[in-house]
């Protein structure tokens, strides 16, 4: 039986320390961007299509530009996957802010001359309102994105006054079964010796 519980435990831990991230995009919340190429709307970077064609993403109309999201609550974006499909960014710049208004800067490369989904780990994600992805420069043509995902793993919180919420730890979730199991393991030996 305790070898049992053991193995359970493992299970729980390995859980515990692998972190699952959430696309925080939606199609539904406001965007915006420097400028905007025929029907190449701003919101499709977060419809989840990406089709070959120019019209499933957000197009500048021009050689550069930036695409933008608000969303409804504070969310901690600690990676940006980008998809590339056709027309390909090179120098991009990815920016946070909590007002619309002062942005800083979270990521900044050169993205590879290549197709499919790309992820970039952002070293220090802060918690922000406002997600800017700024196109400096492509391999080939229009700044364009087909598709990102703002991959948060921490709690979104409603207002940067009150506090950090605790994730849901399958560490202590564990622990407080270690502690049941031994409590139960005691009165168990206590009942035998009477
Ligand atoms: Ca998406
Ligand atoms: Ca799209």
């Amino acid at each position: 039986m305790i070898k049992n519980f053991f193995i359970i435990m493992m299970i729980l831990c390995s859980f515990a320390f692998a972190e699952t991230y959430r696309d925080v995009s939606n199609v539904s919340y406001p965007h915006t961007a420097s400028s905007t190429y025929s029907a190449c709307y701003p919101y499709k970077v977060s419809d989840n299509i990406y089709n070959d064609v120019y019209y499933d993403a957000w197009q500048a109309n021009g050689y550069s530009g930036w695409v933008a999201i608000e969303l409804p609550v504070f969310e901690k974006v600690a990676k940006l996957s980008i998809n590339r499909v056709y027309y390909r960014p090179k120098d991009i710049v990815f920016s946070g802010s909590i007002d619309n208004s002062t942005w800083t800067d979270l990521y900044s490369g050169t993205s590879p001359n290549d197709t499919g989904w790309i992820t970039y780990d952002i070293a220090n994600p802060g918690y922000y309102k406002y997600y800017r992805l700024n196109v400096l420069n492509t391999w080939w043509d229009y700044a364009i994105i087909y598709e990102w995902e703002l991959l948060a793993s921490e709690p979104s919180r409603e207002s940067l006054t009150d506090p950090v919420p605790e994730p849901f730890s399958l560490v202590s979730f564990g622990l407080g079964l270690l502690a049941v199991f031994y409590a139960k393991m005691s009165r168990d030996r206590r009942i035998v010796k009477q």
